[in-house]
């Protein structure tokens, strides 16, 4: 089992009482739902876990670009492919606005990125699935951007002010995405048979891949309870699952699909459905590196990087060049 996944006696979130009189002073703070910005002083591990969720936060959206930038060239009319062309260029735009929220606790985008490179750091488990098909774009938008929503909408009143404010803009043009998403799906589904089947079998696909989107049931989460009560979570994972379902399930009645999960059942008593978890053993291999497309995706942004040094490093000299010129004048 992935080795971060066990939980310790260590990992237990201390109370007031245990914490030495800054720490009391910053989770009190946080307790009144003050922001924290970035010059002032935080607990190391806040710092950290902060690093590690807004730097994965932004290689998601990085890497989220592949499986639907595959797609543009082969988008069905110009009016679908401008819009796509749109969405992954604001995902581009996402993951900057995020890797500058992380530089403000001191850590480089480079660094990050090489983190990521090396296999240090993560991407959202969702990103090492293929999309075959226009279809999976569909798909991707309606229950993918859905997911993410769900998680960020909560996060724009995160503890953390850089990030909260990333997630504001993020968040309206994720609602966007979403409804581009639907969009092609209700196409698909209201089209000929052979479309609808195409929608469904992209649901059936996507489905259990977007559950796991919000991370480990409760039980197995090693940093919720930390990262809730520093307010960098604002819900448990197994809570926005459950929101998302709930949400989920009447749009695809709506489109006339049929989520592929046997026991699905609406519970009156807790006012939500009841549902099958995923393959957590398959959530643990993906996030170990061993998906379907987790070697092709780090190859691909490997080589982006690569190709890319070049103009990275004009501009530094370019920008040396007018410092130095610059000097010399005054
Ligand atoms: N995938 O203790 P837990 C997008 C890891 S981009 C991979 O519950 P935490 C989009 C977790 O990191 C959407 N790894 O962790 C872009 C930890 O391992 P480490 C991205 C996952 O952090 C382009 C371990 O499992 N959204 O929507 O409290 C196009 C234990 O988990 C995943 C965000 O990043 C996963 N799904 O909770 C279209 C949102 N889940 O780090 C769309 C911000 C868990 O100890 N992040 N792990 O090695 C979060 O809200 C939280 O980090 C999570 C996980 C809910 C994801």
């Amino acid at each position: 089992m992935y080795a971060q996944m066990v939980k310790t006696d260590a990992d237990r979130v201390r109370s007031l009482d245990e914490m030495s009189p800054e720490e009391r002073a910053f989770q009190e703070r946080v307790d009144r739902g003050e922001k924290i910005e970035p010059k002032e002083w935080m607990p190391e591990g806040y710092r950290k876990t902060l690093i590690r969720q807004i730097g994965q936060h932004a290689h998601s959206e990085i890497v989220g670009q592949l499986p639907e930038g595959n797609w543009i060239t082969r988008a069905p009319t110009l009016e679908r492919k401008a819009i796509l062309l749109a969405k992954v260029q604001d995902e581009a735009g996402h993951g900057l606005y995020l890797y500058c929220a992380a530089e403000t606790l001191g850590v480089s985008r480079d660094e990050l990125i090489e983190l990521l490179h090396a296999g240090k750091m993560k991407y959202s488990s969702i990103f090492n699935y293929p999309t075959l098909n226009w279809a999976d774009i569909g798909a991707v938008g309606w229950l993918v951007d859905g997911a993410a929503i769900m998680n960020q909408v909560p996060l724009q009143r995160t503890s953390f002010g850089p990030y909260s404010r990333a997630m504001i803009r993020i968040c309206k043009e994720e609602s966007f995405h979403q409804r581009q998403g639907y969009d092609i799906m209700m196409k698909m589904a209201k089209g000929t048979p052979a479309q609808k089947a195409m929608a469904q079998d992209a649901l059936n696909r996507f489905w259990y891949p977007a559950l796991m989107m919000f991370g480990p049931s409760d039980k197995d989460s090693v940093h919720s309870a930390q990262s809730m009560a520093w307010k960098i979570k604002i819900n448990t994972n197994d809570e926005l699952r459950q929101k998302f379902v709930d949400q989920t399930v009447p749009q695809a009645q709506y489109l006339g699909l049929s989520i592929p999960d046997p026991d699905l059942k609406w519970n009156e008593e807790k006012g939500g459905y009841d549902y099958s978890e995923p393959d957590w053993s398959e959530f643990f291999e993906v996030i170990a590196g061993n998906g379907p497309c987790n070697r092709e995706r780090m190859n691909a942004r490997v080589k982006a990087w690569e190709d890319g040094r070049w103009f990275r490093e004009a501009l530094v000299a370019h920008a040396e060049k007018r410092a130095t010129a610059r000097i010399a004048a005054e």
